[in-house]
This record gives structure tokens, C-alpha cells and sequence, in this order.
């Protein structure tokens, strides 16, 4: 076990003592053998941990262990009896509620706050909601007729795919975790995890959750490592891989799937996006602001869902943006473990030169910058970390850089229109769509919205707001196809129909 590695003084961006090893989790057993790497703390730039990364040979042996357990009895259970199990994990899930909060401010600097009412929560809520949707979801029938008048009963059988490569970003790292790994469980499969090496403590804190509750050996596996010539790679590329299921960068995507081609592994792609918000002169202004700070800024702005281009009707374009300019000038930069914190650094120095290569970007193309546009100061430790401000910018046109490529950092910019059309025009000029959100209190553009911008999810007077039965996913380079409630549950499993003729 990993016992002493998830220290309170992880909140505060250093370890107690001498950074400790995280390992591997391969058949039940944690191995921390193999070369090292750092993960650095986003907060200070302090070494916090060093990573065992797992090398060929631990990734085929992860993968045998996960074949062999769903070919054991594992792969046969039926659906109530892996729902108590993924309960039984919700229930672990929530025992480590402390660890697994300073695991994930850890690794990311986010607001302790943040973590307690969003991430970790959430975590033990997707293996709740898929224990019930598993369980409650009835099998497919359909009574048809035979040649000679009789009948036949048609009935789908739900199996497990068998092995899932499961492979996550840094942004939302348990939460994006569990929302696969909960389903493919559910479908009875077997799990190779690959966290992101930004962010490889929950994954790590979550093998310790699943052998608490009893989850069998090799059912769940985690390795940790980087994409090309590493463990991500590994895992796309290997034969004994039947699906996968991928949370990242479009770009990612890409090399994923033609991986996937050569094996012709089934794909559940959650990609990037450059999310529009639409603010119509008719909206509560007061909501649209402050949903437009949370849609903007949450988690640095590190949130595929985030809007990083807004448009406002031209009557109440120059109050919006004043007031959205005052809202993010004044989010408190406090230290993570400070509950009043509602800002964050960038996951990365590396991450944060991306960021900021874009705020001189914008400034080069020609942009108004109305708050942020560079580093804040903090005269401590946090001066070491990655931290960049919270930046409004407008005045640029549809084709610049900055309001076509993908930021993920605290950016938006905004834009006037005059009228519906305009507005839903310039929102779908985009190579992305994954989430739309509009504000406004005329009822029949509110429906019309979701027939008209070409996103997978739109929101209409809020953001962010999720029920875990819905589909999720993105149109266009967003992603391919959907998951949440039964849409999860065709992917990680296959249909088999059994027809029974009946006279
Ligand atoms: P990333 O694509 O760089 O990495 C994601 C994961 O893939 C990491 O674990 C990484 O190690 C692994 N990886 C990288 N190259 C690989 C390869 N060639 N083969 C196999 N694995 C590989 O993304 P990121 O920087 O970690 O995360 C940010 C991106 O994720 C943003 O684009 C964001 O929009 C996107 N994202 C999308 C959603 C969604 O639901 N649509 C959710 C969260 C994040
Ligand atoms: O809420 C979810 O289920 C989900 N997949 C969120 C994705 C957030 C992206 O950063």
C-alpha cells in the first residue's frame, strides 16, 4: 500500500519530507520499480513527488492481468452484483474524502474548496449513479413475426468489451477518471488506467480505494507515464487492448485513433474546445455575468466546457464587459488550502509559456486587453509556481489565432452581434464543438439554441450542470460519440442479440 504519500502538506505545494516514489498498480500489487520522473507542484515549482513510470513490460503485464480477470469470474458477474461493488467503492471513495483532496490540490494547485465540493465528490458520484444505471437499465426486446405466422422473442444481451485503456488529462483528473472507469466496471470490464503525468496521485489513491472494496485483482490497474514512446503509447498500440476510452487534446485524438486503426479497437474520444457564450440583451445581466466568470474562469479556465469566446448583443455589450473585466480582476489569488481561493495556476510552467504565448498573441493581432494579460506577483513561495492572471480581451475578429485555437487557460474573448442569426452564426464558426451556453429569457431562442449551434451540449442560463444519465460529448473535433447513462453503457459493452422463436 501507499500509506504516508497523501500528507496535508501537499495543500500547501511541498512535501513533508523527502519527495516520496508513486508506483505502478499492476494484479493487486503496488510496484514502484523502473525509472523515476518528477511532478513538480504548480504552486511553487517544488519537486512533490517522483513517479515510478511504467515501462513495456509492466504495461503487457498490466494488460494480462486485466485479461485474465475479465476472463475469470469477474467477466461473468451480473449487473447487481457489480453495482453493490461500485458502491462499496463510492463508499471507500468517500472514507478517503480528506486524502483524496490533498492528493488532487496536490498535484494541481486548485482551490481546496473547489476539490471538496466538485472533484472528489464527484468521483464517488459516477460510481454511484452508474451502480443504478446499470442495474435499472432494461434489456432491449423486441417480439417479431416468423415465415410461417408463429412468433420469435428478440432480446439484446449486455457482455463486457474486455480490456479498456483508459487514458485522462490533468484538468479534472479524478473526476474524468471515474466517469470511465465507473461504467466500464459496471459492464463487467477489466481497466488499464494511464493518468496524466501531471497529475498520476489520485489514480494512484484510487487502486488503494478499489482494493479496500474488494474490487478483484487485475480488474483495476494503473501506469503511469507520458503519451509517444511511453505508456500511453504502449497501451493505444497494444493487441490485447479491445477498447479506448480517451479524455484530451483533439490533437491526441488524432494519433489515438490511428493507433486504434491498426487494431480496429472501438474509441470514445472527449476532446478540446473553443466553447462559445452567447448573452442576449434580454438575459438577467447580473446571472450572465457571473455565470460567464464561472464559465470562463473555473479551474484556471482548464475546463474542456470552458467559453473562451463570448458574444454580447451590442445594447448591453459595453456594461457586460466592463463588469466581467471588474469580476476577473478581483477573483482572489489565494493559496489553495485558503477556502476563500478561487483562482489556480496553470498546470505547468510549460503549460503557462503556452498560455501566456497567447496573451501576447492577442496583443500583437490587435486586442483590447480589459483585465489580466500576465503574471500576478506574490512575494512568496507562489512566485515559483505557475500562476497567470485571469485576462478579458476584445477587439479581435473571427479568424484571429486567439479566437480560433484552443487556450485552456483563464481567457475569454468578447465579442458584439446584432441580432439571433448573427450570434449563432459566429458561435458555429469554429473547427470545435463541444458545449454552447446561452443566456437569455426568451423562452423559444432558449429551445431554438440547441437545434442551432452545432455543439454536443448546450446550456442554456447556467453552466457546468450535470446529470450523469445525459449524453455527453462533442461534435466536429470535439470528439467522437457519447457517454453518460446508457450511452456509457453501449460503449463498454457489447450487444448480443438472441432470438428464440417461440411456436
Ligand atoms: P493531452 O492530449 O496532452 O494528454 C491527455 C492524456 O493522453 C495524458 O494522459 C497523456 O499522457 C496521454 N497521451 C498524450 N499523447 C499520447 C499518445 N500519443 N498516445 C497515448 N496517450 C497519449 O491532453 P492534456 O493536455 O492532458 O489535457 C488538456 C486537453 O484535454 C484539452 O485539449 C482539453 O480540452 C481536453 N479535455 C477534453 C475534455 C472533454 O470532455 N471533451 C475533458 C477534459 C479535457
Ligand atoms: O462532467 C463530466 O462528466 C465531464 N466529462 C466533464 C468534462 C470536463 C472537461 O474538462
Amino acid at each position: 500500500m501507499t500509506d504516508g504519500l497523501w500528507s496535508p502538506s501537499l495543500l500547501a505545494g511541498h512535501p513533508a519530507g523527502e519527495p516520496t516514489v508513486l508506483p505502478n498498480f499492476v494484479d493487486g500489487e503496488f510496484d514502484a520499480s523502473g525509472t523515476h520522473f518528477a511532478k513538480l507542484s504548480p504552486v511553487t515549482g517544488d519537486t512533490i513527488r517522483y513517479v515510478a513510470e511504467a515501462d513495456r513490460s509492466m504495461v503487457d503485464a498490466a494488460v494480462a492481468a486485466a485479461r485474465s480477470a475479465v476472463r475469470g469470474p469477474w467477466g461473468r458477474t451480473g449487473e447487481r452484483e457489480r453495482a453493490a461493488v461500485l458502491y462499496r467503492i463510492a463508499d471507500e471513495l468517500e472514507r478517503r474524502f480528506a486524502d483524496l483532496v490533498a492528493a488532487e490540490v496536490g498535484d494541481t494547485g486548485k482551490s481546496i474548496t473547489q476539490a471538496r465540493t466538485l472533484d472528489v465528490p464527484r468521483g464517488a458520484a459516477n460510481f454511484r449513479a452508474f451502480a443504478e444505471i446499470v442495474s435499472t437499465t432494461p434489456a432491449e426486446s423486441f417480439m417479431s413475426a416468423t415465415p410461417d405466422g408463429g412468433r420469435a422473442l428478440n432480446y439484446a444481451v449486455r457482455k463486457p468489451v474486455g480490456v479498456v485503456a483508459v487514458i485522462v488529462p490533468w484538468n479534472l483528473p479524478l473526476l474524468l477518471l471515474t466517469w470511465k472507469v465507473a461504467p466500464a466496471l459496471a459492464c463487467g470490464n477489466a481497466v488499464v488506467v494511464k493518468p496524466s503525468e501531471e497529475t498520476p496521485s489520485s489514480a494512484t489513491l484510487l487502486a488503494e480505494v478499489m482494493a479496500a472494496a474488494g474490487v478483484p485483482d487485475g480488474v483495476f490497474n494503473v501506469v503511469h507515464g507520458f503519451g509517444p514512446g511511453s505508456a500511453g503509447e504502449f497501451l493505444t498500440r497494444h493487441p490485447q487492448v479491445d477498447a479506448i476510452t480517451f479524455t484530451g487534446e483533439s490533437a491526441t485524438g488524432s494519433t489515438i485513433m490511428r493507433a486504434a486503426a491498426d487494431g480496429v479497437k472501438a474509441v470514445s474520444f472527449e476532446l478540446g474546445g473553443k466553447n462559445a457564450g452567447l448573452v442576449f440583451a434580454d438575459a438577467d445581466l447580473d446571472a450572465a455575468v457571473e455565470g460567464s466568470v464561472r464559465s470562463s474562469f473555473t479551474n484556471g479556465g482548464q475546463v474542456c466546457l470552458c467559453t473562451e469566446r463570448l458574444f454580447v448583443q451590442r445594447p448591453v455589450f459595453d456594461e457586460f464587459v466592463a463588469r466581467l473585466a471588474e469580476r476577473a480582476s478581483e477573483l482572489p489569488f489565494g493559496w489553495p488550502a485558503d477556502e476563500a481561493t478561487a483562482t489556480m495556476p496553470l498546470i505547468s510552467h510549460q503549460h503557462r509559456e503556452k498560455v501566456l504565448g497567447y496573451y501576447d498573441l492577442a496583443r500583437s493581432e490587435g486586442a483590447t486587453v480589459l483585465a489580466g494579460g500576465g503574471v500576478p506577483g506574490f512575494g512568496d513561495a507562489r512566485d515559483g509556481g505557475a500562476y497567470a492572471q485571469p485576462t478579458v480581451l476584445t477587439g479581435l475578429g473571427p479568424h484571429a489565432r486567439v479566437n480560433r485555437e484552443e487556450v485552456f487557460g483563464p481567457v475569454c474573448h468578447v465579442t458584439p452581434f446584432d441580432d439571433e442569426d448573427e450570434a449563432f452564426a459566429l458561435a458555429n464558426d469554429s473547427e470545435y464543438g463541444l458545449a454552447g451556453t446561452v443566456w437569455t429569457r426568451d423562452v423559444g431562442r432558449a429551445h431554438r439554441a440547441g437545434g442551432r449551434l452545432d455543439a454536443g451540449i448546450v446550456w442554456v442560463n447556467t453552466w457546468f450542470l450535470r446529470d450523469l444519465r445525459t449524453p455527453f460529448g462533442g461534435v466536429k473535433a470535439s470528439g467522437v460519440g457519447r457517454e453518460g447513462g446508457v450511452h456509457s453503457l453501449n460503449f463498454y459493452s457489447e450487444l448480443t442479440n438472441v432470438c428464440v422463436e417461440l411456436s
